[in-house]
């Protein structure tokens, strides 16, 4: 089973849902940059304030900003591990590199949930969160298409992508997921 893992997809492909499934049952830790983001705007930080915005309207916080989180975090985890939501950008995933080059713990495998817009508009209309309404989703889904997109041929030319159509039961992508990880 690998064990230093990336989710990447479009906003409601289901990468927190199954992040927290395939931690919780291989012992990993669980790195999500949405979730540290948010943990920052409640806790009202600077960084937090500034995040705030730009979540709220859809837009991805600023690299510095997100890099400022993260890094700490990466230097501090352990063995296994699954990266969720992050890195978003080709400078996030450069940086990302820089990291785990330093750290000597590569990725063994890029995790690329793949689901219809239609499908995921539906989803998170139903998760209900601050940011997702209709306008904030389809901005939020435009900006995934500009800026995290070109991560999946970036990730595919070092050979780490293994695709999962997401449109399954929970239990049905998760299982689906385990068997990529096992084979790969
Ligand atoms: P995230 O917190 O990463 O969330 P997400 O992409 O919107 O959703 P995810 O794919 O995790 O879907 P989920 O499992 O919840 O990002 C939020 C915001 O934070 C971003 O827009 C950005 O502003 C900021 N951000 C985060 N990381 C960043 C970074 N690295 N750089 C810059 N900005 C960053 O699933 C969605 C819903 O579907 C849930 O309700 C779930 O219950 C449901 N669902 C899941 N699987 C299902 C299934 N199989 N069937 C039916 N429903 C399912």
């Amino acid at each position: 089973m690998k064990k230093r893992l990336l989710f990447l997809g479009p906003p409601g492909a289901g990468k927190g849902t199954q992040a927290k499934r395939i931690c919780e049952k291989y012992s990993l830790s669980h790195l999500s940059t949405g979730d540290l983001l948010r943990a920052e705007v409640v806790a009202k930080t600077d960084l937090g304030n500034k995040a705030a915005v730009l979540m709220a309207n859809g837009e991805l916080v600023t690299d510095d900003l997100v890099l400022s989180i993260v890094e700490t975090k990466l230097k501090a985890i352990s063995s296994g591990w699954l990266l969720d939501g992050f890195p978003r950008t080709v400078g996030q995933a450069e940086a990302l590199e820089r990291i785990l080059v330093e750290i000597d713990q590569l990725i063994e495998a890029v995790v690329l949930l793949e689901l219809n817009d239609d499908l995921l508009i539906e989803r998170l209309l139903l998760r209900g969160r601050d940011d997702d309404n209709q306008e904030v989703i389809t901005n939020r889904l435009d900006v995934y298409r500009v800026k995290t997109e070109p991560l999946i041929d970036y990730f595919r030319s070092k050979g780490l992508i293994h695709s999962i159509q997401a449109d399954g039961s929970v239990e049905e992508i998760t299982q689906l997921i385990e068997s990529v990880l096992k084979c790969v």
